[in-house]
């Protein structure tokens, strides 16, 4: 079925402030766009700079000191709302989202239903956020602990899931008892928008959440070094993870990072190879490849590679690429330009390096695909575990085929990145199974499943370059937010001395 996309009204955005909407102060604005037609503008937005950072600051820190005082429950009920209100509104979220992003309609519904799934969850915190009471080492004394808000937290979230990732920050930072300076990516303002909306509209108190739009350098820069802001969750690139690490550490914040991945799906001689593809063409092709935990490298054992890359080829060439508005089309645009020339360039990078172009591999010009940013699915096959196209995160609908001999070598190969984000395997044995659950290395594992599609009830993130220790999502989505509070009460009406005055 294809569906003529609607006409669309275009969003005249305004930083939230403290409850207000507020232009920048400079008064400069910045357009977002649709990837599939770059001609249409999508919405207005302040280009806010220092200034605009420092009210929203301000204005979150006088909001702070009465919301970390709503009881849990209360602060519970708020984000409960807030997620009914992403559900009643789900479906003009997710085409908001297509037009915005890209992503094909399916998937916007998806990322929109991941938020609900989050605040849902998270609401629920609200009657648990469990602490521990521990026996005291003297009589008639209690040793427990609680969980304290850090203050003004910052979220700085990327373009690619567009509401649900400012969902895994921001429903737990405020159930936390934070208030937040949230700066969404330049390229996704309108759906970062309609998501602070539902929390205003769910009564939020005005302040607890303040969006302030902008770029990177200007905005974002000014996010990361206020002093008033104690911790800052950031969701983008290992390039700038590592400055947000940076200057976080100089002044002694916390910083919280999920930086991407080179995730492998590895594909065993025993593996149901047909189901493997499926697997490998949802999580490689999905969301035009523009998932950190996409599927980017196919470790495929000797004995099915040819079949298994023949298949893929197949299948992947028949994906229709296009708007994803329209509900025949599998595979949306690459979100702008210079990703685009990005993704292109490593189709460059792989040829030059002598990996064997199986498909794709050109920018998608026909018709109306002229109008927009759009990628042909792109397979590389006999790509060796040193290119550059096996290592470095492309961001596209590009991935590369590493033929291994053993489970042995598809384990090392697996492993053989500096990113630790999603893995997977695809084996009928059960031993082979487990033994690569335990061995890759990565926050994330499937089993007979690709590396996307993880849900909000376990936490997600990895390790090495892909983060710096912390998970969001699950119940330890709160450890991001929170610190600890020991909290000793003695009852003995005597000065008890912990070490000292201890009986047998
Ligand atoms: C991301 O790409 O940054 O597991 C997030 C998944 C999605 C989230 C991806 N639930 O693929």
């Amino acid at each position: 079925m294809s569906g003529t996309p609607a006409v669309a009204e275009r969003v005249e955005g305004l930083n939230v402030i403290g409850g207000e909407r507020r232009p920048s102060r400079s008064g400069a604005t910045f357009e977002s766009r649709n990837p599939a037609h770059a001609a249409e503008v999508v919405g207005v937005f302040p280009r806010s700079a220092a200034e605009d950072v420092d009210d929203a600051v301000r204005a979150a820190a006088a909001a702070y000191a009465q919301w970390r005082l709503v009881p849990w429950p209360a602060r519970g009920e708020i984000i409960l709302r807030a997620a009914q209100i992403l559900e009643r509104d789900k479906e003009p979220i997710a085409r908001l989202m297509t037009r915005e992003m890209g992503k094909v309609l399916t998937e916007a519904r998806g990322d929109t239903q991941e938020a609900i799934d989050m605040g849902k969850f998270i609401a629920g915190e609200g009657r648990r956020a469990f602490g521990e009471t521990v026996p005291s080492e003297l009589r008639d004394k209690w040793a427990m602990t609680m969980r304290q808000p850090l203050g003004v937290v910052a979220c700085i979230t990327p373009w690619n899931f567009p509401v649900a990732i400012p969902s895994w920050k921001i429903f737990p930072a405020i159930m936390a008892g934070n208030a937040v300076v949230f700066k969404p990516a330049e390229d996704t303002p309108a759906c970062a928008l309609r998501f602070v909306e539902a929390l205003e509209e769910a009564g939020l108190p005005a302040g607890v959440v303040n969006i302030v739009f902008g770029y990177g350098e200007e905005c974002g820069e000014a996010v990361l070094r206020h002093p008033g802001v104690r911790a800052v969750s950031f969701t983008g690139s290992v390039e700038v993870g590592r400055h947000v690490a940076e200057v976080c550490g100089a002044m002694l914040k916390r910083s919280s990072l999920e930086l991407g991945g080179k995730n492998a799906i590895v594909v065993l001689d025993d593996a149901d190879v047909e189901l493997a593809v499926d697997g490998a063409l949802w999580g490689a092709f999905g969301t035009s490849g523009q998932r950190c935990t996409a599927s980017s490298r196919l470790v495929v054992q000797r004995g099915v590679v040819a079949g298994f890359t023949a298949h893929l080829a197949e299948r992947a060439a028949s994906l229709r690429v296009g708007d994803g508005l329209r509900e025949d089309v599998q595979v949306g645009p690459i979100i702008n330009e210079k990703q685009l020339r990005r993704v292109h360039g490593y189709t460059e990078v792989g040829v030059g390096e002598g990996a064997r172009l199986v498909l794709g591999g050109e920018v998608a010009r026909d018709g109306e695909l002229a109008e927009g940013w759009f990628y042909r699915p792109t397979i590389f096959g006999d790509v060796r575990a040193s290119m550059r196209v096996a290592q470095e995160e492309i961001f596209g609908p590009t991935t590369v085929i590493l033929p291994v001999e053993s489970v042995d070598e598809a384990l090392a190969v697996a492993n053989g990145t500096r990113y630790g984000l999603s893995a997977s395997v695809y084996t009928r044995d059960v031993r082979t199974a487990f033994r690569a659950v335990n061995e890759l290395e990565a926050g994330i594992v499937y089993v007979n499943a690709p590396t996307i599609g993880a849900e909000i009830q376990l936490p997600f993130g990895g390790i090495k370059n892909t983060g710096n220790g912390h998970r969001e999502a699950g119940h330890q989505a709160l450890d991001e937010f929170s610190e600890w509070k020991s909290i000793y009460v003695d009852y003995s009406g005597r000065l008890q001395r912990a070490q000292i005055d201890v009986e047998m």
